[in-house]
């Protein structure tokens, strides 16, 4: 640039320390009424459109398998949390630059906002769930507004005060500056609130259409859970683990909310004679039934907790697939890869053949008595038991395609994970925990052991290096849920370690070694380490 085209305000400014302090802070107020007129407009087009949800959903999806595994483990469920304050601090320290770079170059710094608003729109739209460039727009307009507002304040800072002499210098309009960034701050935080307040018209008509929903009586009613299938030992969870309670696991930073009214499966591909869009009210008048099943997550450290069992309902998935023409493998049908479809873009591939060999592979809407709760997939999902839910449980499912594993990797596959994955046999001491120190006496070691579809024939204790000793079974519920057990401890005062093994229904033992969770899932003993104290 040469000195002709320079603004003589601009250059002959020299900006203190003050000017500095502001700017930087102009940049800031800027960047938070951009996201806070992003996050109004959003939510009048579409949540998920939003800057921060946009950019943190290409981030996930772009994020290595290692690290994101390193998430879930050490922030757990908050992981998405922890992500989102990520971007925002990130997006703070960008604002501090830009705003310093608007005192240089005005137009630059006002430049460097739209280009941020540029980015976000192009997240936006690319995501796998957007369907119109209206999604751009949430971006588009915050970042103008940023802009405008960048512009406006740092005018205040290289405009001289009326009567001052020299153009800039002291005479900064700070007060104006301050006026004006606390006003436009103030009335962005309260249109996003009052946005948030009125709510998404969109996620409004889920909620009602959630609300309507009446769920059919199931025509195959799941067996009533054995009384003795609940031990009842101060520290072991309940049986079924309610919704609120119930693990969850996926790419989601903004819960999809889907409008059940709206909602279409899609089922084509590979060997489907007569492709089938069907509704909800179409799905659910079909024989409905209703199962208890184990979920469990591939990403289940060996005594983790994303593990969970609820009574689903649902129709069987095998009987769907017949009628649109598709046969197993087994019966030389071509496909042998289930691929569902989320709303939001995740793909989840199952072999045909589990799903068609009898097992209760469902489509469900019921869990628990009550309609899906919208975190678990609201208003269909994938249940199939003895997988891991990262290839069955397809949450907001929209479409199932057939295929094979040859053509086509689901999302997780190319990110390391294996493409088949049935679940690993797992016991889990609950109880005492890691680190406590019960009185010496009797103590009740207590837990869960599942290995779905094979069921859990025995499990077995061991007091430090002494003997396998077996634990008391609950009775079974099912060869798809998990097991409760207990053993009794005659413990001694002193650190001890307790180790538990299962022994699955094919007769097959846990192995005693540890594998890391990727790629198909934790294999190995848990163990707890305690210190019972002498009476
Ligand atoms: N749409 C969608 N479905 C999904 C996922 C996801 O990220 N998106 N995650 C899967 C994984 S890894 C698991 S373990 C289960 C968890 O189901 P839950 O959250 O209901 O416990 O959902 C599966 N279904
Ligand atoms: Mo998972």
């Amino acid at each position: 640039m040469n000195d002709a085209t320079r603004n003589p305000r601009e250059t002959h400014h020299e900006p203190t320390r003050t000017d500095r302090l502001l700017a930087a802070l102009g940049g800031l107020v800027s960047a938070y009424v951009s996201l806070a007129v992003a996050d109004l407009v959003a939510s009048r087009v579409r949540p998920e459109a939003g800057p921060v949800p946009a950019v943190g959903g290409a981030v996930v999806d772009r994020t290595p398998a290692a690290l994101k595994e390193w998430a879930i483990r050490a922030f757990g469920e908050s992981d998405k949390a922890v992500l989102q304050l990520g971007i925002l601090l990130l997006l703070a320290l960008l604002a501090l630059a830009v705003g310093l770079l608007a005192l240089r170059h005005r137009a630059l710094g006002t430049a460097a906002v739209a280009a941020f608003g540029v980015l976000g729109a192009l997240a936006a739209v690319t995501r796998p769930d957007s369907e119109s460039a209206v999604d751009a727009v949430p971006s588009l307009v915050g970042a103008a507004a940023g802009a405008l507002l960048l512009y406006a304040l740092t005018g205040r800072l290289l405009t001289p005060r009326p009567g001052t002499a020299r153009p800039g210098t002291a005479g900064a309009d700070r007060r104006g500056f301050l006026v004006v960034a606390a006003s436009t701050g103030l009335a962005a935080t309260g249109a996003a609130a009052l946005g948030r307040a009125v709510g998404s018209p969109v996620q409004e008509n889920a909620a009602a259409s959630r609300d309507a929903l009446r769920l059919p009586r199931p025509d195959s009613p799941a067996p009533a859970v054995p009384a003795g299938a609940r031990l009842d030992v101060p520290g072991l969870g309940p049986f079924v683990t309610p919704n609120r309670d119930f693990y969850r696991v996926d790419t989601a930073l903004l819960v999809p909310k889907v409008d059940a009214d709206r909602w279409r499966l899609r089922v084509h591909g590979l060997g489907v004679r007569a492709e089938r869009t069907l509704t909800l009210r179409e799905l659910m008048a079909r024989p409905t039934v209703e199962r208890d099943i184990t979920l469990c997550c591939v990403s289940n450290e060996v005594g983790g907790p994303l593990v969970g069992n609820a009574r689903w309902l649902g129709v069987p998935l095998a009987p769907l697939l017949r009628e649109a023409g598709v046969r197993p493998p087994s019966e030389g049908g071509p496909a042998d890869q289930l691929v569902a479809r989320s709303v939001d873009g995740m793909t989840i591939g199952t072999p045909v053949e589990a799903v068609m060999d009898g097992r209760d592979a469902l489509l469900a809407f019921g869990m628990n008595g009550e309609p899906l709760p919208f975190a678990h997939g609201f208003p269909v999902r994938m249940v199939v038991p003895g997988l891991y839910g990262y290839v069955s449980a397809c949450k907001w499912i929209e479409s199932i395609e057939l295929t094979t594993f040859d053509a086509y990797d689901a999302y997780w596959v190319p990110r390391g994970w294996a493409a088949q994955a049935p679940v690993k046999t797992q016991s889990r001491i609950d109880t005492p925990r890691a680190g406590a120190s019960p009185a010496a006496g009797t103590v009740m070691v207590a837990g869960v052991a599942w290995a779905q579809h094979r069921g859990i024939r025995r499990v077995q204790v061991r007091i430090d290096d002494g003997p396998w000793q077996d634990a008391r079974l609950a009775a079974e519920d099912g060869a798809d849920t998990w097991r409760q057990w207990v053993h009794p401890w005659a413990a001694t005062p002193g650190r001890h370690t307790l180790t538990v093994r299962a022994t699955d229904g094919t007769g097959a033992t846990q192995p005693e070694r540890r594998t890391d969770t990727m790629p198909d899932g934790a294999q190995g003993w848990h163990s707890v380490v305690v210190t019972v104290e002498g009476r």
